[in-house]
């Protein structure tokens, strides 16, 4: 069994087990279930119309995590993964489970930085890459990250592997593999982050599978779902909310989409008859938006799921009438927690609402500054436990104390209000973090990042308002001599193999910070200030 995570008490756990919520099975039985069922179905279809049916997506996870097997990779290691959206992500995140191994699953937009930082963390033996992504080559950042981390033994190539292995290549006889232990970890998350380094998160074959199930049965998923990957393969919501792996257990079709945009997304709705997708709110503005002048076909599409930040009342009226499908919102985090609205709720809910907790398990507390619980519909920070929420992040003990209540609840640093429907009302923020467009970014990372400048002497980023992001980010620096530029301190962070998501959008200077009483940087003041030369700037 994997160390360095924290499981659920025993007899939670066994409660779990005995009301079904864990039902016993490690997570990659839903592709040989689905498989048995209907093997000549599709199950997978990527952009260039290439299509996979489950006997041979079943048939191809065997084999490579046969390869896998053969090369030394199994029984623990864990491997990370960073491709794009295409079907070597699918057989892969399938062989590595079936191997015994743990994929680490990492966004195709991180860098040195945080790639470094995840392999060192997870102990990582091997890493996944695609050879060229977004005019980006994969194998230059493999190179570095594996001089910086010794222990990844094995890169994993899709497509040409220079001096690395192909993936093409890790294929070997099915060999009868050892059956992993529900209970034991099956993948670990990348989190949003509120700290200097990203953590990790810990999901057991048991809670993710039921994460699956029960994601799926929310969102109606069965045979007859076509569901459409938009946001990258590795991101929870697309991953498991039903996501990919919900489509797969429910015997439906899965098709990749290599980007947002709506020329290539339209094109694959109209294209496969797409049924469901799920986008961030800057994607659904978009699609709202181009839906006037893309012609493509878009009656099939049922179901748009829409969440990672706060959708707007305005555009979620506007999502039924343009788009002639039903919106659901979701307030979900790659820790646990999963909130939707219903399919059959009203309208105003699913306009003004983020949804409710999906499992009758959840538990959910809204509290003040001091855990006491808030009366009921006023707003507080919500804090929860439950059968798919983590109990501690991976190898993570001194951060674990302060983001778990000694009783075991997550503190998930978002303000929220509940309705009397049990609907909750996403209100604002409570940690250190800006959520741009969807996209998560620790203040405190960043910062840590900036002050590596020789010209900033101390520096703190704040969220700034943005109609189609929600926020982005700006940082305010305390100049030592001549203070950089926004174009200047973002090559600087480039260098330092920061992902670009994460570069400041603007760059203030300021002589020195406002402080709260107790001597910290008032962020707040950060934010009215920014957002009000914003307003002056018009
Ligand atoms: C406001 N804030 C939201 C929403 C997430 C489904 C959907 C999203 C994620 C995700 C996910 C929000 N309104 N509708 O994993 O499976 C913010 C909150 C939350 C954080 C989690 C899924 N939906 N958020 O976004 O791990 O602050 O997961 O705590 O990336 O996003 O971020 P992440």
């Amino acid at each position: 069994m994997l160390d360095g995570w924290v499981p659920w008490p025993k007899p939670l756990a066994a409660k779990y087990r005995e009301e079904g919520y864990w039902e016993g099975r490690p997570l990659d039985r839903l592709l040989r279930e689905s498989a048995e069922r209907g093997p000549s179905r599709t199950a997978l279809v990527d952009a260039d119309g290439n299509r996979w049916t489950y006997a041979e997506l079943d048939l191809r996870a065997d084999r490579m995590a046969a390869g896998l097997r053969r090369l030394g990779i199994g029984d623990g290691d864990r491997v990370v993964v960073q491709l794009p959206n295409t079907g070597a992500f699918v057989v892969l995140f399938f062989a590595l489970l079936r191997a015994g191994a743990i994929p680490v699953l990492t966004l195709p937009a991180h860098r040195e930085s945080e790639i470094v930082h995840v392999a060192e963390v997870s102990g990582a033996t091997a890493y996944a890459i695609p050879d060229l992504h977004d005019g980006f080559d994969h194998r230059a950042l493999a190179r570095a990250a594996r001089k910086a981390v010794p222990g990844i033994e094995h890169v994993l190539v899709a497509g040409d592997a220079a001096e690395f292995t192909a993936l093409a290549d890790v294929d070997a006889d099915p060999v009868p593999l050892p059956e992993a232990d529900p209970g034991d970890v099956a993948v670990l998350l990348l989190s949003g982050g509120t700290t200097g380094k990203p953590k990790l998160i810990p999901r057991t074959h048991d809670d993710y599978a039921y994460n699956v199930r029960a994601s799926a049965e929310v969102c109606g998923f069965d045979g007859d779902t076509v569901y459409l990957v938009v946001l990258p393969t590795a991101h929870n919501f697309a991953l498991a909310c039903p996501g990919l792996l919900g489509t797969l257990m429910a015997g439906g079709t899965v098709v990749l989409s290599p980007t947002p945009s709506p020329e290539d997304a339209f094109a694959l709705v109209e294209r496969e008859k797409v049924t469901a997708t799920a986008v961030v709110p800057p994607i659904a503005l978009l699609w709202l938006d181009a839906v006037e002048w893309e012609e493509a076909d878009l009656s099939s599409l049922s179901l748009l799921q829409v969440g990672g930040s706060k959708l707007g009342a305005e555009p979620a009226a506007r999502v039924e009438p343009a788009l002639g499908c039903t919106l659901q919102q979701v307030f979900g985090m790659a820790e646990g927690l999963l909130n939707y609205t219903r399919l059959d709720d009203p309208p105003e809910l699913v306009i003004g609402t983020q949804g409710r907790p999906m499992s009758p398990a959840d538990e959910v507390r809204v509290v003040d500054e001091d855990d006491r619980d808030v009366p009921p519909g006023e707003s507080g920070e919500l804090l929860t436990r439950g059968p798919y929420t983590l109990r501690g992040y991976y190898r993570a003990a001194e951060h674990n104390a302060r983001a778990f209540t000694t009783d075991g609840y997550y503190r998930t640093g978002d303000l929220v209000r509940i309705l009397p429907s049990g609907h909750l009302v996403v209100e604002g923020r409570a940690k250190d973090q800006i959520n741009r467009g969807g996209d998560k970014i620790s203040a405190e990372e960043l910062e840590n990042h900036i002050l590596a400048h020789p010209a900033v002497h101390d520096a703190a980023v704040v969220g700034m308002p943005d109609e189609t992001m929600g926020e982005r980010t700006c940082a305010y620096l305390v100049p030592r001599g001549q203070a950089p530029g926004q174009r200047e301190l973002a090559a600087f962070l480039t260098e330092r193999g920061v992902a670009a998501y994460k570069l400041p959008d603007r760059v203030e200077v300021i002589e020195t910070f406002p402080r709260t009483s107790v001597g910290k940087i008032d962020k707040k003041a950060l934010g009215r200030l920014i957002a009000e030369r914003l307003r002056a700037e018009g």
